[in-house]
């Protein structure tokens, strides 16, 4: 029995990580934006494998605000919340609260039941860059960053690439850092992120939510952070709508 139960994950997990190695979108990061595009562009027949550098996906959803495990939705996104199956109670006029652990299982379960592929415990430490558009993410195993190993990375070639990392924009920096190219942004840089400022946050995450160069899409806090917008705190309207605004984006591309 020993013997069969490890062949059975190592031969399923490897089945599954070379049936994505070429892929039509390729998502860096497994927060709320990144799970609702991972959904949305699955159900619509996308390839798409997510990789998420922590155990869990969800992100910063999970903690609700200082751990108060409660989340904030705005009537904008009950659209999302309906689709997705998350129960919520509205407690002011348009603001509905949400139990955070619900939603967030919410969104993983539906992301993979809609065929997205999740590969957790795995970072994005590059991209693959070529004529002068990324290609694709060069992935390693997340413990292998934390203890600081020379490991080199494996590589998954996309059509079209996600940076939904959140506040620090981690693919979007790489892409500058070490191609001397300009982003689509003011300065051509990634401007990095403001300090709280809720309503206007929520409203820049939707209208930064887009192409920032050939191949590489942000969403979510990424795309505040790139384009040098403000934070909102524990409120995850602007979150779920951005993930469906880049969805939409990305396969009108593919
Ligand atoms: O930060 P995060 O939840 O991203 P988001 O979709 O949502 C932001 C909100 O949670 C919250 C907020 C209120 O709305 O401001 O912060 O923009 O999730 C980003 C995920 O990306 C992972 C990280 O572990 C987290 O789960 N991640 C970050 N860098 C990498 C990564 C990387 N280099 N490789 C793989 N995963």
């Amino acid at each position: 029995m020993e013997k069969i139960v490890s062949a059975g994950i190592i031969d399923s997990w490897f089945k599954k990580l070379k049936e994505n190695l070429t892929v039509d979108a390729a998502i860096a990061g497994g927060g709320p934006s990144g799970l609702v595009a991972a959904y949305l562009l699955a159900k619509k027949g996308v390839k798409v494998a997510l990789f998420e550098r922590k155990l869990a996906p969800g992100g910063g959803m999970w903690g609700g605000a200082m751990m108060f495990n409660e989340i904030v939705v705005q009537k904008e996104a009950l659209h999302l919340l309906d689709e997705f199956g998350i129960g919520y109670t509205g407690y002011a006029r348009g603001f509905y609260s949400v139990d955070s652990v619900h939603a967030s299982s919410a969104l993983i379960y539906h992301a993979t039941k809609a065929g997205a592929i999740i590969f957790n415990c795995v970072s994005i430490e590059d991209v693959v860059f070529k004529n002068n558009k990324v290609n694709g993410l060069v992935i390693n195993w997340a413990p292998v960053h934390r203890e600081g190993m020379h490991v080199d990375p494996l590589v998954i070639m996309s059509k079209t690439v996600l940076d939904a990392t959140g506040h620090d924009c981690e693919v979007a920096r790489t892409v500058e850092r070490k191609n001397n190219v300009r982003l689509n942004t003011v300065s051509g840089t990634v401007i990095g992120e403001r300090s709280l400022s809720a309503d206007e946050a929520e409203q820049t995450t939707i209208e930064n939510t887009r192409e920032i160069f050939p191949g590489l899409f942000v969403s979510g806090m990424a795309a505040n952070g790139v384009s040098g917008s403000w934070r909102m705190g524990p409120v995850f309207g602007g979150m779920l709508l951005s993930g469906e605004k880049v969805a939409r984006l990305m396969a009108e591309q593919l």
